[in-house]
């Protein structure tokens, strides 16, 4: 008897139920944060949604810079909620002093730092600018 898996698009990559997908490597596309939601959406995903350590450790393994997720709290300033809508906030992995609104409330995009000394910690930031960022599918889709 086949043992029925989720099938996924190609170039997706699965973790647990999950399967995601870098953009923004070398010359590949970086986008700001509202067009890669939208890029993600029209790959029937959304940004990434971390809900553990172990997913934030997988996430980070071909990270270079700081890279969109999908949390934000634009809806709600200090509110951090997951752009998919629905999924809660299980796990956060704030640097030392974050979120902290540093250029303002409208600081609302989240990143995850890539960088040897803040190795998969998370910063509110400004939306507009560009960066590599992480799609993801759950199964069932
Ligand atoms: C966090 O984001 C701000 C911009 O809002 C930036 O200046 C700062 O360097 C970032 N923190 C780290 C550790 O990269
Ligand atoms: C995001 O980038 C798109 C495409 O470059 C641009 O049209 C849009 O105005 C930008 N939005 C923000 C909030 O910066
Ligand atoms: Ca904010
Ligand atoms: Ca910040």
């Amino acid at each position: 008897r086949l043992l029925l898996l989720p099938s996924f698009p190609p170039g997706w990559m699965r973790f647990k139920d999950k399967c995601f997908m870098f953009k923004g490597k070398k010359n590949d596309i970086k986008a700001n944060w509202s067009y890669a939601r939208n890029w993600c959406k029209d790959q029937g995903g959304e940004l990434a949604v971390i809900d553990d350590q172990y997913e934030n450790g997988n996430y980070l393994r071909d990270l270079k810079g700081p890279t969109w997720i999908g949390l934000s709290d634009l809806l709600l300033e200090n509110q951090y909620a997951w752009s998919d809508g629905v999924s809660p906030v299980l796990y956060t992995n704030w640097n030392d002093k974050e979120p902290n609104n540093a250029g303002g409330t409208d600081e609302g995009c989240v990143s995850m730092h890539a960088s040897r000394a803040f190795h998969g910690t998370w910063n509110d930031t400004k939306c507009d600018k560009a960066k590599p960022y992480i799609c993801k599918i759950s199964s069932g889709i």
